[in-house]
């Protein structure tokens, strides 16, 4: 089949009148407008469609050369995707940027000014849902055949404020305006079940016919996810949910009833209503679950078709496709899939386990146990009585299968059991995704080993092959091009070439030039700058930047005593030297998790009583940046001197802002925890500041007893810190965040305090000496090239999927 003559793409044109003429084009014929007329939405609409058009083109010809070809597919599923401003990107990895800015004078307008009408999608908490862009980016960049898969929400993560120094939530209509560069294909349109009941098939001791109670339909769109330097352009689709046409009742609407008449719809449509805004507790809201098989069901579906329009049979699917599960969010996939074969295929089920089992693979990303999905059985039951046969069986064999290797050992198989059996019955997500895959990864070296030595440990007893570690990276198109151009034009000229933007190991040859004085004036000056444009504080003050979701267990608290205790310090000796240094916070709290708020609170009642204080005020400055996203992640992290990175050994899977900070030359203070440690291996000890108990040290404290009373005891600026606090000092605000820490401490964060003050003045010890810290910086770049994306990508695809580039020529 020659595709090449199928498509019969006209080329789009590289010069700038071309581009200008297309510019044009999209104004009068997509948006129905003229120049005259032209608003800044229509020229920002009107680009981006100019823009997206290349990618389309690219797209194109990816789609007939994987075609052609017929590869193993790598398909990530992800209730999360934190994707950034789009045009920006697009301007990249297009080349178009200089075209763009040239042919927007036309319209009267710049670039910058349009860039600021480019609205991120927040369709993620974190971490989680970061790691997902950095990975679908690095896929393409690596010509992976991918398709990610997600839930397109009308309400991405909630818009932060501050009222009173205390957090406050608006909804994220993301795209209220639209969305150029998304592509509706309302034509594959798939049909989800809910709730009902099933019947058996005669003739067949496993097979039966689910009869849903709700159907509600999955629309999906995609965006298009292009490859740096390489044709490759993949694509990430997003499944919104729709009423069916049944779902609206004209003779009720007909009859003034207006609200009942679309009940059904609205019920429908609300399950891609928002993103659940809690990354780290189950929320038990069936609403989520239902988002999860939602998200599920249509992926699988428009897998198989893709699969189908290929191939014939079910003997190559697992050959063909691979389904990367993205934490346990979509792992009600393995029953799915299970469903479809057996129930709807008439697969035995003997071969559709077969092929289920080496279709999946499952990351797990965390190591709190109350991050671990669990749901009711009954819940379970109700919403998805045939799935909840399926995990029976799946558990029955299963523990045949234990009790085959260990038997006897009850204990054990109730530890295994898919099915927990506590005071109430709950189906255990993680147990599921474990049984149910071929390959099961944590995200960093250490997380991977506490997976396999604590969490999972009967699971690696049994399967010790299927325990892998994969480090999570970053994209440095991103987080080094796009958000620090000063920085990678300096690494570009100190390298001779830009190569390094994706072959992120060359950085290792700014090494030679951590000693020469010019670089290192020229390296000063770009952080520099970069620091003026974040206009958070004096510029040449010690930027101190602790950026990421609050959460107990990541400190945010240890670094607030710090500050205290810093605050305390410049009191008693106005006239000492201080380092001067703006610390910087930026993160969004669950909306009910009120210890975390609390801490949110009580940061901004420490900065204003600073701030209002004459003494203090020139020495130490604390700034709470509202709304932390992707696209001030990309402000801040470039003005970062130090990364403060300070969980509680063995709570935290990895972090990537770690890696951001050090790809872009801030030093890390932190502890032995998630990638911190692979990060301290590279950019070596003497160039990390490292405080804090291990993660063993960390579990022998909670085994043997903690009592954080007696560090309070012990310690009198620890003690004067939290003092300070309830007696008012602050507004009278915190006392919750008090009563926790001397109460019960679950993150031992006094137990780290004293270890960590005494590395802070390590830190500025090396401050102190601008020589010493630009070669810090200049090293922590240097050495983190490891933590590109592009490198775990590489991981994935050797070791776990198996799976080779297909590269997209340039003239198919
Ligand atoms: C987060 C971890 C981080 C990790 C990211 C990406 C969840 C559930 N987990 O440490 O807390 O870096 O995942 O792997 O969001």
């Amino acid at each position: 089949m020659d595709l090449r003559q199928g498509i019969g793409l006209r080329r789009l044109g590289t010069t700038a009148d071309e581009f200008q003429q297309d510019l044009l084009s999209s104004l009068y014929y997509r948006r129905g407008t003229t120049v005259e007329s032209a608003s800044p939405r229509d020229a920002y609409e009107a680009l981006a469609l100019t823009v997206r058009d290349r990618l389309a083109e690219r797209r194109a010809r990816t789609a007939a050369a994987h075609f052609a070809s017929n590869p193993r597919w790598v398909y990530y599923l992800s209730a999360e995707y934190l994707l950034g401003a789009q045009l920006e990107q697009n301007l990249l990895y297009s080349g178009t940027g200089e075209l763009a800015s040239q042919s927007l004078k036309v319209l009267g307008r710049t670039l910058e000014e349009i860039e600021d009408l480019d609205v991120e999608p927040g369709l993620g908490n974190g971490g989680l849902g970061r790691l997902a862009a950095c990975l679908v980016d690095a896929m393409a960049t690596r010509d992976i055949p991918a398709v990610g898969y997600g839930i397109r929400y009308d309400f991405g993560i909630f818009r932060q404020s501050l009222e009173g120094g205390a957090q406050a939530e608006r909804p994220d209509d993301w795209a209220f305006q639209g969305n150029p560069w998304e592509f509706p294909a309302p034509d594959d349109r798939q049909t989800v079940g809910f709730y009902g009941h099933t019947e058996p098939v005669p003739g067949s001791p496993t097979r039966k016919s689910w009869v849903p109670g709700e159907i509600v339909l999955g629309e999906p769109s995609h965006m298009l996810v292009p490859g740096y330097r390489t044709e490759t352009v993949n694509i990430v689709r997003l499944w919104r949910a729709r009423g069916s046409e049944a779902s609206f009742d004209l003779s009720r609407f007909s009859a003034g009833q207006y609200a009942e008449a679309v009940q059904e719809a609205v019920r429908a449509e609300n399950i891609s209503k928002v993103l659940y805004p809690d990354d780290s507790t189950e929320l038990g809201r069936e609403l989520r679950l239902k988002q999860q098989y939602f998200l599920v069901s249509c992926s699988l579906r428009d897998i198989i078709r893709r699969f189908r329009l290929r191939n014939e049979g079910w003997d190559d699917f697992a050959e063909k496709t691979v389904i990367q599960l993205n934490d346990t969010h979509p792992t009600i996939a393995i029953p799915e899939l299970m469903r479809l074969l057996v129930d709807e295929y008439g697969l035995d089920w003997d071969k559709a386990w077969s092929i289920t089992r080496s279709t999946f693979a499952y990351t797990c990303h965390t190591l709190l146990p109350e991050a671990l999905e669990t749901w009711p059985v009954p819940l379970f039951e109700r919403l998805l009585p045939r799935h909840l046969e399926i995990i029976y069986l799946i558990n029955m064999f299963f523990l045949r299968e234990v009790e085959a290797r260990f038997p006897g050992d009850s204990d054990r198989l109730r530890r295994m059991s898919i099915i927990g059996e506590g005071s109430e019955r709950r189906v255990r997500m993680a147990h599921l995704a474990v049984v149910g895959t071929e390959a099961v990864n944590g995200v960093a070296e250490l997380h991977s080993k506490l997976l396999r030595e604590t969490v999972l440990q009967d699971f690696a007893d049994l399967w010790p092959a299927k325990f892998q570690n994969v480090t999570n990276g970053v994209s440095p198109r991103r987080f080094m091009k796009l958000a620090n151009p000063r920085l990678s034009d300096l690494i570009t000229e100190g390298l001779g070439d830009d190569g390094w933007l994706n072959d992120l190991d060359r950085l290792a040859g700014l090494e030679r030039l951590a000693g020469d004085a010019s670089f290192m004036e020229r390296w000063r000056a770009v952080k520099r700058a970069n620091k003026v444009d974040l206009a958070a504080g004096d510029p040449d003050s010690l930027t101190d930047v602790m950026i990421k979701r609050f959460h107990e267990y990541k400190r945010q608290q240890l670094k607030l005593l710090h500050v205290i205790t810093m605050y305390h310090r410049i009191r008693a000796n106005p006239a000492g030297d201080w380092v001067p240094r703006t610390v910087l916070f930026a993160g969004k709290a669950a909306p009910a998790y009120h210890a975390a708020k609390n801490i949110i609170r009580l940061i901004n009642a420490v900065g204003a009583t600073i701030a209002a204080d004459p003494v203090v005020a020139p020495h130490l400055r604390v700034v709470f940046a509202e709304n932390y996203n992707v696209t001030l992640a990309e402000r801040i992290i470039p003005a970062a001197d130090l990364s403060e990175q300070i969980s509680l050994a063995g709570k935290e899977a990895s972090g990537t802002g770690n890696m951001k900070l050090a790809l872009n030359g801030a030093i890390t203070i932190g502890t032995l925890d998630g990638a911190n440690i692979e990060i301290r291996a590279r950019v070596g000890e003497e160039n990390f500041f490292l405080f804090g108990l291990d993660a063993f040290q960390a579990a022998e404290v909670q085994i043997s007893g903690y009592h954080p009373r007696e560090h309070y005891d012990r310690d009198a600026e620890l003690k004067a810190a939290i003092d300070a606090i309830t007696a008012g000092t602050f507004g009278g605000v915190g006392r919750e965040v008090a009563d926790s820490l001397l109460g019960w401490d679950e993150y031992l964060t006094l137990a780290d305090y004293r270890s960590y003050l005494d590395c802070q003045e390590e830190v500025e010890r090396a401050w102190r000496d601008p020589e010493r810290w630009t070669r810090l910086s200049i090293l922590n770049t240097a050495h983190s090239g490891f933590f590109s994306a592009d490198r775990t990508i590489a991981d994935y695809a050797a070791r776990i999927w198996r799976v080779a580039p297909v590269p997209v020529p340039k003239d198919i």
